[in-house]
């Protein structure tokens, strides 16, 4: 999404290129453009802002050893096997079965915490290998800022801890002598407060959890997050960002919304659908200010809270941003099938509809492993939506080597090779369109609109795989 303005209209010369001289090469000469093109005008960028959802994560890499369990717990595995159950951690056992569920598909998964005395016990059986920025928010904050776009964050708790995970250029909103003011995050800390952990599972393919009568072998590398986050899991936002954040939009380009994944279905006294209210109401304010917003959807398990965020938050936003999974589920919230999730034809069409019922949504990026897709309308010219994407690549892959993004690793990320499955991806997507050139040139105009799919960026051995679809959609 990054985007400045003097790039527009200075696209690759990849469109007009023979089709024979396709390949490797070429592809990472675009590549190679596209990077340089938008460091070099990044600074022109202007400001953004990441909300709501910024926490602590706490890396665990699961292996056969610590996937033992006892006998109790195969037998409560294989009991909700047959006979259901529910996508909430209430004993320690669920957290096995969600584990054993997600190293079996291969698939990220995101569970909730529902009593602290689960999150205690996990602590006390995993040890991290590393604490991280965690949260869309925060993630999203980290790459921008490190890339030197000034972004402000919001932090439901601005621990000490908290506050030392920010890169440079990261800002929060402090009230101070009566006044509204963006500070640095690192000076925004607040003392004697403290910080829980959402903990993250990493399992790298071939991991296997077996039992004498179960067994789960990752098809991928992957993870499993166990959340503990009251404050973000009831979308509360800070009171000084509530109040402040509207007089503060000046070279404001994006907002980018997340976090809804969190919410449940009910409080104390209130339900989700009150919570969703009270964010679309700042998020109409922030947008009267000619500020756009970008939804970043993750993995929703109540369809209950999906069919409201589609209602009620589709309507208020520009942008959207989803994996392939997450598309299938906030489709199935807009009651529409997905033919096949893995498919760039069945991304494009899903897309394609979102677009066409929500006229308000000028832009969707959507990924897949290997892949993505985007769509603009009244937004960028082809070539530049397929450089953003081409960068955007180049970004997830330094994200998967080193863990973090900054100025100087995006090479490596670079010298990452192109997704053979992604190749095959596009090719599919330019027989659909029935379009020979759009298999090399990668982008085309379509009923008024931009539209690029690219092959992506994919490293053999990420150290993490947990925020990188966070880095792909910025
Ligand atoms: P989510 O965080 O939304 O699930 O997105 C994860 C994305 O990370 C995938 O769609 C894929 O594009 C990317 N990805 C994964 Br998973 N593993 C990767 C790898 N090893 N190298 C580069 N990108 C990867
Ligand atoms: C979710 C999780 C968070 C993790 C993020 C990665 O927001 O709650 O812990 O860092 O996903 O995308």
């Amino acid at each position: 999404m990054v985007r400045t303005s003097p790039l527009r209209g200075g696209g690759l010369e990849f469109k007009s290129r023979p089709a024979h001289q396709k390949g490797e090469q070429m592809m990472d000469e675009a590549y190679k453009k596209a990077v340089n093109l938008v460091i070099k005008n990044i600074q022109k960028a202007g400001r953004y802002i990441t909300a709501f959802n910024t926490n602590i994560d706490a890396i665990v890499k699961v292996n056969s050893t610590s996937l033992r369990i006892n006998k109790k717990t195969e037998e409560y595995i294989k009991k909700s096997l047959s006979s259901g159950f529910k996508r909430e951690i209430w004993k320690i056992e669920d957290l096995y079965l969600a584990l054993f569920l997600s190293i079996k598909r291969g698939k990220a998964d995101e569970w909730l915490i529902s009593r602290k005395e689960v999150y205690d016990d996990i602590a006390k059986r995993f040890s991290p290998i590393e604490l991280r920025m965690g949260g869309q928010a925060g993630i999203m904050a980290n790459v921008l800022g490190a890339l030197g776009v000034e972004t402000i964050v919001h932090c439901a708790i601005l621990s000490e801890e908290q506050c030392s995970l920010f890169e440079k250029n990261v800002y929060a909103v402090r009230k101070m002598n009566g006044e509204y003011k963006v500070v640095p995050v690192k000076d925004a800390a607040k003392k004697g407060i403290y910080s829980t952990y959402n903990w993250i599972f990493e399992f790298a393919k071939g991991t296997e959890f077996k039992t004498e009568t179960l067994q789960a072998i990752a098809p991928r590398d992957n993870r499993f997050i166990a959340t503990w986050d009251p404050k973000n899991s009831k979308m509360e936002i800070d009171k000084d960002f509530k109040d402040g954040i509207c007089g503060l939009l000046k070279n404001v380009e994006w907002f980018v919304v997340s976090g809804y994944q969190l919410l449940r279905e009910r409080y104390n006294g209130e339900t989700y659908a009150d919570r969703i209210k009270e964010s679309v109401s700042l998020l109409k304010e922030i947008r009267k200010k000619g500020v756009k917003i970008h939804l970043e959807l993750a993995s929703t398990h109540s369809l209950k809270i999906r069919r409201e965020i589609v209602k009620k938050v589709f309507p208020v936003i520009d942008s959207l941003g989803f994996n392939e999974v997450e598309m299938t589920s906030f489709m199935e919230a807009m009651s529409k099938k997905v033919i096949d999730e893995h498919d760039s034809v069945s991304l494009y069409t899903g897309i394609s509809e979102i677009m066409k019922k929500y006229g308000n949504i000028r832009r969707v990026h959507a990924h897949d492993l290997g892949y993505y897709l985007a769509i603009t309308k009244n937004y960028l010219p082809t070539e530049i939506l397929r450089d953003s994407l081409l960068f955007s690549s180049t970004l997830a892959a330094t994200k998967a080597i080193h863990g973090r993004v900054t100025r100087k690793n995006i090479k490596d990320g670079l010298d990452t090779p192109i997704s053979e499955r992604g190749k095959e991806m596009i090719k599919k997507l330019s027989n659909h369109l029935n379009d020979e050139n759009f298999e090399s040139s990668w982008c085309m105009e379509l009923n008024g609109k931009s539209l690029s799919a690219i092959a992506t960026k994919v490293v053999k051995n990420p150290v993490s795989t947990v925020g990188l679809g966070d880095t792909i959609s910025i």
